[in-house]
């Protein structure tokens, strides 16, 4: 079934749209938060299979501790269906809000619908959803996480520049239908249109998955040797890809270039060892940020939409000072 962010809005809010203007008056107002004194808080994940997810998880775990919060906490296990079905059921238990990671941008519109319906505040996390069918302010109250088009951007950047302009990619993409995806791979393009001598020769998705990630990579790689640099839009992937190049008998860093994203301790070591020449940033650890917003909802605050974490670029030059905080 496809969704319109129309029909959603009826079928969500059961309100009347009034000729084709869309007007969408009576389910303006987003639920708010009562203030208490402790918070029963769900929190929706997508996966468990790589330090992100781990990182993200025990963040959440430790801020819900700190506060003395309950925290409600459902593992999607990769599958955005299930997730749905996690976000249905913390409305059934009547949490107070819900965290969200939407692990896809499309599929997870009805949980954002539903959340708004039964008057949960709902904020995503790390990732986004379609905003052409569910808005950040107007259908959830916010998202917080990182600016994913800038990390393509500053990835494509470096690897731009140490490869003189000239390169033959192959991309590892993550998930296929996530914000990340989608994001890291417009801002990596929107670089690279300048420098014609940079060529995406094959590109498909490793699922953010590191064993995904090495088959897919081998494969690409045996279609075209000719490759000079990889694009890989997760750490858990690239360390797939690098074990896939030396069993090929190929040395990362030097046969293939390789600019990836997270932060990761593997991919901060990698950088030390000469394999990976850039890692940006994309900070896991949101527990801090999205149980402050809570407490700023609950005050009767607005939140701002967006909230946009700062992602810093590890290379060989800076990333003995982070390894000791990377995940
Ligand atoms: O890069 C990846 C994880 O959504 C930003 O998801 C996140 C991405 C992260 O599985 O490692």
């Amino acid at each position: 079934m496809t969704y319109s962010r129309r029909n959603i809005l009826q079928i969500g809010a059961g309100a009347a749209l009034i000729g084709g203007f869309g007007f969408r008056a009576a389910y303006a107002a987003l639920p708010t938060l009562k203030k208490k004194d402790s918070y029963k808080v769900g929190f929706a994940q997508t996966e468990s299979n790589n330090p992100w997810r781990l990182a993200q998880t025990q963040s959440m775990k430790d801020e819900a501790a700190k506060r003395g919060w309950q925290l409600v906490y459902t593992d999607a296990a990769g599958s955005a269906a299930k997730q749905v079905a996690d976000v249905r059921s913390m409305i059934a238990q009547k949490v107070d809000v819900i965290l969200l990671s939407p692990r896809e941008e499309k599929p997870l519109i009805p949980a954002v619908m539903e959340a708004k319906k039964a008057g949960i505040p709902m904020i995503l996390v790390d990732r986004n959803v379609d905003q052409s069918l569910a808005k950040a302010g107007e259908d959830y109250a916010a998202f917080i996480g990182s600016d994913f088009i800038k990390e393509g951007n500053m990835a494509a950047e470096v690897l731009t520049k140490a490869m003189g302009g000239k390169a033959k990619l192959i991309e590892l993409q993550g998930t296929t239908g996530s914000s990340p995806a989608n994001d890291r791979k417009t801002g990596f393009m929107d670089y690279i249109k300048a420098y014609p001598g940079m060529e995406i020769i094959a590109s498909q998705s490793g699922d953010f998955a590191r064993d995904k990630g090495r088959q897919v990579f081998e494969t690409l790689y045996q279609a075209h040797p000719e490759a000079t640099a990889l694009y890989s839009h997760n750490d858990e992937m690239t360390m797939g890809a690098i074990a896939a190049m030396e069993a090929a008998g190929k040395v990362p860093g030097k046969d293939l270039i390789i600019a990836t994203i997270d932060g990761t301790k593997d991919a901060a070591q990698a950088i030390l060892d000469g394999k990976v020449l850039v890692c940006v940033e994309c900070n896991p650890k949101f527990g801090p940020a999205a149980f402050a917003a809570i407490a700023k909802m609950a005050d009767g605050e607005k939140l701002a939409p967006r909230l946009v974490n700062t992602d810093r670029v590890f290379t060989k030059e800076n990333v003995a000072a982070y390894l000791p905080e990377a995940f």
